[in-house]
């Protein structure tokens, strides 16, 4: 749903602007030193990028998913770390205490997340649950007022630079799978958090993750999100089902970025006497790459039509994820083969993208998860009717 067209539209061209006249030329940069300029983010800050998918009463743009697409569809033509700055406080961080805070607690947090002063970072994978998300150990065992953290959470996105963490915590270990979680709003400055030392990845250098440690936080029981116990699994899966349209769209982004840069090449190479483009086994390349970028590009403005028309988009923010990551791999991988020796050579750019775009196939739930999913809400839904 798009609210005011020109509002959006000035909106996607001052964001394409700044992505491709202040983002673009600073990717080597990002990339060799390992951090996005202070001035970047605080650049972002002011262009409301923070608060994007934050209501407006606290804040924020409150964009609806077909805007947020349309934003990020541009936000996405760059190095995905620039994205990572906003995408979790936009998206995973903060989306749970949208959707279930209490007015409290959104009156309290949410202000500051929208203008960018405090970023959000989502707590749910540990060590030993990843995909078996709802397997996860770390507790939140009740003590009067308070709850007692412990445990610990791993590839944390943003974990370093977080304000605040969004914890999937255990609150009745009796309880062993998805009913006995809850969702927590954590200070990330509560004594006894601890973190891990960056991790060391193979892409996305200018993002970073980390493990973050629990030892005896406590937790004011005001900040377990909504409210009540047992909620948190559930939370976390609606909170992961619009993230991952948010990641499809990036991947749709990073893909056309990829497939103009391809196209430029083509243009320019020549060989045998003539443009490299002009050999049907490059055109097939990128047709191939232009066909499946028009398919994942319209399933996800499906998808996120159909979200904000309020109809269930989990199997579909699935299918979005599934097809639009793997899709991007093969994007990135065609690239490469384009731009031939160069394409593996550092300062063309192009095997730096193909490094950073292997992630979308594993974040925010694997391709395997996302074929699991829909497969069984599929056999779900045939039982039911
Ligand atoms: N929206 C609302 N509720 C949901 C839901 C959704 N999208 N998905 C599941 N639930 C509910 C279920 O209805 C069920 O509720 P009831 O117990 O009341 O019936 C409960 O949550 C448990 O769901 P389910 O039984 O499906 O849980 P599973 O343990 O089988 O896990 C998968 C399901 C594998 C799909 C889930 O663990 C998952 O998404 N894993 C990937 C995690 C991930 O993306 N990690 C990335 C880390 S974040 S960067």
């Amino acid at each position: 749903m798009i609210r005011d067209e020109d509002i959006t539209q000035a909106l996607v061209e001052t964001v394409a602007r700044y992505v491709r006249e202040r983002l673009v030329p600073l990717e080597h940069q990002v990339a060799d030193e390992d951090r996005i300029p202070p001035e970047v983010v605080q650049e972002m800050r002011e262009m409301g990028l923070f608060g994007l998918t934050i209501p407006e009463a606290h804040g924020g743009l409150g964009l609806t998913m077909e805007e947020e697409v349309r934003v990020l569809l541009e936000l996405g033509k760059t190095s995905p770390a620039f994205r990572s700055v906003i995408g979790t406080t936009v998206g995973i961080g903060s989306q749970g205490i949208v959707f279930d805070g209490t007015p409290e607690q959104q009156a309290q947090w949410l202000p500051k997340l929208a203008s960018g002063e405090m970023i959000a970072s989502f707590a749910l994978t540990e060590p030993g649950a990843g995909s078996d998300a709802a397997s996860l150990r770390t507790t939140a065992i009740k003590d009067g007022d308070h709850y007692v953290v412990n445990g610990t959470k791993r590839y944390i996105t943003n974990a370093p630079q977080a304000g605040l963490f969004t914890l999937m915590a255990r609150t009745d270990p009796a309880i062993k799978g998805a009913g006995g979680v809850s969702a927590f709003i954590v200070d990330a400055k509560s004594p006894g958090i601890s973190l891990g030392l960056p991790d060391r990845k193979m892409g996305q250098r200018g993002a970073h993750t980390c493990d973050v440690i629990f030892e005896n936080v406590r937790v004011p029981a005001a900040n377990l999100i909504g409210g009540k116990e047992g909620q948190g699994f559930k939370m976390a899966m609606r909170v992961l089902d619009k993230g991952r349209i948010h990641i499809a769209a990036i991947c749709v982004a990073v893909a056309q970025r990829l497939l103009a840069d391809s196209l430029a090449y083509a243009a320019e190479r020549q060989q045998f006497g003539q443009a490299i483009g002009d050999f049907q086994l490059i055109q097939a390349m990128l047709a191939d790459s232009k066909t499946e970028i028009y398919a994942a590009e319209c399933m996800v403005m499906d998808a996120a039509r159909r979200r904000d028309s309020g109809r269930p988009v989990a199997t579909e923010a699935a299918c979005c994820k599934l097809f639009a990551s793997e899709m991007c791999g093969r994007v990135a991988d065609r690239a490469v083969q384009i731009f031939g020796g160069a394409g593996y050579m550092a300062e063309y750019g192009i095997e730096r993208f193909y490094r950073d775009v292997r992630l979308f196939r594993l974040y925010e739930g694997t391709s395997q998860i996302m074929q699991t999913l829909i497969g069984r809400n599929l056999m779900r839904e045939v039982r039911n009717s």
